[in-house]
């Protein structure tokens, strides 16, 4: 796959023109960036080191070039990340349509939805998250869809090892939570929640490889 494709099914992914309007601001209560432009400049500037810089530039600098791209594009969307154990987390500046959506943006990025392997990397995360600004939730990896007993990673089918509930939760309300995520008012632990559920203030995060 050449630099330019997969930058244009980077960009597809990201379904760019969902959350943006016409005049290319965020929809909703959502960071005043001008994400269109900037991924259309983004683009512009992969295209140029495709098509021009190929054979004047070694293979080196064309994919630092292509990951300080998506650099810049991962800096507009996400927060500051958090590194530890040699794997990079980053929060969402924005809120998902759906727990899709939300994996399809960290796949496109080469991760998954944030996985709590252990007692240490949820502290980890709920301080991050915590320490955030985001004033409501962040989706991450967990769902009991299968048979609403058994909280499974999305990505491998693997069962959560460690679970670290807020009070009262999980609480299935209206029987219809099957997804996971941090919640503020419980402290940044655990609470099952809608996998579509749609608020200004939801986000989502990430678990990335480290890309140092
Ligand atoms: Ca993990
Ligand atoms: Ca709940």
């Amino acid at each position: 796959m050449t630099c330019v494709s997969r930058l244009l099914v980077l960009l597809s992914t990201l379904q760019v023109n969902s959350i943006v309007n016409t005049n290319g601001q965020f929809n909703g209560n959502l960071p005043s960036l001008d994400l269109k432009y900037a991924t259309e400049v983004l683009l512009q500037k992969q295209k140029y080191h495709c098509y021009y810089s190929w054979i004047a530039t070694g293979k080196d600098q064309r994919l630092k070039a292509l990951q300080n791209s998506t650099n810049e594009l991962k800096s507009l969307l996400f927060s500051t990340p958090l590194f530890y154990r040699n794997k990079t987390y980053v929060i969402s500046k924005f809120s998902h349509k759906d727990s899709d959506e939300a994996m399809a943006y960290c796949q496109a990025f080469g991760g998954y939805l944030a996985e709590v392997d252990d007692y240490r990397e949820f502290k980890e995360l709920q301080q991050f998250f915590m320490s955030s600004s985001v004033e409501e939730m962040a989706l991450i990896a967990g769902s009991n869809a299968a048979n609403g007993e058994t909280w499974r990673f999305q990505r491998t089918g693997v069962a959560l090892p460690f679970e670290s509930w807020g009070r009262g939760e999980p609480n299935n309300e209206y029987g219809i939570e099957k997804c996971l995520c941090l919640w503020r008012i419980k402290d940044g632990n655990m609470n099952d929640i809608t996998c579509d559920f749609r608020d200004d203030k939801a986000r989502f995060m990430c678990e990335l490889p480290d890309s140092n």
